[in-house]
């Protein structure tokens, strides 16, 4: 059965500048999906989005401070969130939202599933859920191979994980000990269907890497700093060539499955719960001001910087042009 990740951790056990870089990422976030929401409510944005709002803790406890630019991630749908933890420049997400050039994908290819950012290991993703389980192995196989201790990280749903192949990947990595590690995002629902009615496990989705022979654990994903140690250590094992770690974080979203699902499903007041009092922004900072370690000027200080840092983004994403017609065929192999 797998463990549930605990730790004492005391936000004092670390610098300042640290904890800040956690605070200043999970409310770039944020406010990255909020503007996103608005362009989509202007009109300005067409498409699905599954916005990531409540889950911001989880990208930047894995992220920041663990990788490294050269560490491959795959991203899930929900995945904006691990984009930005991962350095990719705000104007570029949105881009690939409008469809403009100033996109990662330079125009080609809009909307959540299709940017790639090879260049700061953000290796992209592709429109079946899932999907991703598969071709992380190869990337991790090549560091490997290449006698690198560069790590891939793979997100993925808790309905995702109830797909076929979770295991197929799990086998492999398992045997070649490959420097994966596998973090299911299980915010209990796959749309409308609820984890209990989908996953034939004994508790925990986690559960199923024992069978693989790799360490699993069951993590409180909203809580930033534990998510941060937890991934640390399965970082640090999969440098050294010890394999992979399976990390299922336990979070909620605050909104629908996609952007205009009226989230009727879910009980009032357990989504009320979790965004009161297991939003990890919200908690974070509570803790960051109770420890005094930082005060409301500092915090309303990085609010307004990320609130100029989103503005100019979209406004750089939007004064870019569309691609030309004659870009139509870029990049299509088959
Ligand atoms: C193979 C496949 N089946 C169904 C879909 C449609 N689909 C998109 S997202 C989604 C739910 C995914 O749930 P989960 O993995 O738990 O992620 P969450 O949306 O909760 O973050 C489904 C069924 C798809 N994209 N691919």
């Amino acid at each position: 059965m797998a463990k549930i990740y605990q730790k004492e951790t005391n936000v004092k056990d670390y610098s300042k500048d640290f904890l800040l870089q956690f605070y200043r990422t999970m409310i770039k976030i944020r406010k990255f999906d909020e503007g996103l929401i608005q362009l989509i409510q202007d009109g300005k944005v067409s498409g699905f989005y599954h916005s990531g709002i409540g889950s911001e803790g989880l990208s930047a406890g894995s992220i920041t401070h663990n990788l490294r630019e050269d560490d491959y991630i795959y991203y899930n749908h929900r995945g904006c969130n691990q984009k930005i933890a991962k350095g990719v420049p705000l104007s570029k997400l949105y881009g690939d939202f409008m469809g403009t050039i100033e996109g990662t994908t330079k125009g080609l290819g809009a909307g959540i599933v299709h940017s790639a950012d090879p260049s700061r290991g953000v290796m992209g993703q592709a429109g079946t859920i899932g999907s991703q389980l598969g071709i992380c192995v190869g990337t991790a196989f090549s560091s490997k191979f290449k006698g690198t201790d560069q790590v891939t990280v793979v997100y993925f749903g808790d309905g995702a994980a109830s797909r076929e192949p979770l295991h197929g990947s799990l086998n492999w990595a398992g045997l070649y000990k490959l420097p994966v590690i596998y973090i299911c995002e299980n915010n209990e629902y796959a749309i409308s269907s609820h984890v209990s009615e989908t996953h034939s496990v004994k508790e925990h989705i986690a559960d199923w890497a024992e069978g693989y022979g790799i360490p699993n654990y069951v993590v409180d994903g909203n809580d930033v700093v534990l998510m941060h140690e937890a991934m640390k250590e399965a970082v640090e094992r999969a440098r050294k060539g010890e394999g992979p770690t399976f990390i299922e974080a336990k979070t909620f979203r605050h909104r629908g499955h996609f952007e205009g699902d009226p989230y009727d499903y879910v009980d009032a007041n357990v989504l009320k719960e979790w965004k009161e009092k297991r939003d990890p922004i919200k908690n974070f900072q509570a803790s960051l001001l109770e420890a005094g370690i930082s005060t409301e000027d500092e915090i309303a200080s990085i609010q307004e910087q990320v609130d100029v840092e989103i503005e100019k983004a979209i406004k750089k994403a939007e004064d870019a042009p569309m691609p030309s017609p004659e870009r139509i065929f870029e990049g299509l192999f088959a």
